[in-house]
């Protein structure tokens, strides 16, 4: 009998195990010290602020097990994330009421969009650990959003502004024909939007809910 490949019912459809953890990103890996990181919190919001890597560090926080999924179709399991639950530093930023979506901003003008509502998500993290270690620099270190579930370039590595707008603001996958959404078990991988109309940009507000 030939050897049957078996679909694993545990990921999303379309994705594939690995064991790895590969490194994907555009641009260079950029070197970040700690100790002058900062995370600027900005827009819409009562309390503009930055905090630093040692007060983030020292915040109470959270941690994650569980898998991540990249858009080009690998998975990878039982990953071990901690760090600082982003809702509690939502909650020091006090947003207006007028703000319903946050735009990451990291090195190398890579930018990811979401609404807020998904960003007040109990897994959702400003990730500081990867598996009991400081996050690797080619692993978005010091500091990188996490948001385990969209597909992986929801998460920002390298983050340092979080920006709270009234609309939605396509980020640097979502203007190049990913889906906004990218939720992996709907397999919302790209956008049906041609390119030019995102990149001329475009309000998209069709995700609004
Ligand atoms: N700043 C930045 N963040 C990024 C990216 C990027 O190019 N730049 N790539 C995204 C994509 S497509 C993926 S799959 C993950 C990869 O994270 P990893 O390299 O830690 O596996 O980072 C996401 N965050
Ligand atoms: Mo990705």
């Amino acid at each position: 009998m030939p050897f049957m490949k078996q679909k694993d019912p545990t990921l999303p459809p379309g994705q594939v195990q690995t064991l790895k953890f590969p490194v994907l990103h555009i641009g260079d890996v950029p070197n970040i010290d700690p100790k002058t990181y900062r995370l600027a919190f900005t827009g819409a919001i009562e309390n503009p602020f930055e905090i630093t890597y040692d007060e983030l560090r020292a915040m109470p926080s959270v941690e994650f097990r569980g898998d991540i999924h990249c858009v080009t179709r690998w998975s990878k399991k039982a990953t071990y994330w901690r760090g600082t639950l982003f809702r509690t530093l939502v909650e020091r930023a006090c947003p207006l009421p007028a703000a319903t979506y946050v735009i990451q901003y990291a090195d190398n003008d890579y930018t990811t969009n979401l609404p807020l509502a998904a960003m007040l998500d109990d897994d959702v993290l400003v990730a500081w650990e990867y598996d009991g270690q400081p996050i690797e620099p080619v692993h978005g270190g010091p500091v990188r959003m996490f948001v385990p579930k969209r597909y992986f370039w929801k998460s920002s590595k390298w983050l340092n502004r979080v920006d709270f707008t009234e609309h939605d603001v396509l980020g640097f996958w979502e203007r190049n024909g990913y889906h906004n959404d990218a939720d992996p078990w709907k397999q919302e991988r790209y956008s049906k939007l041609p390119s030019w109309n995102a990149s001329a940009g475009v309000t998209i507000r069709r995700n609004a809910r």
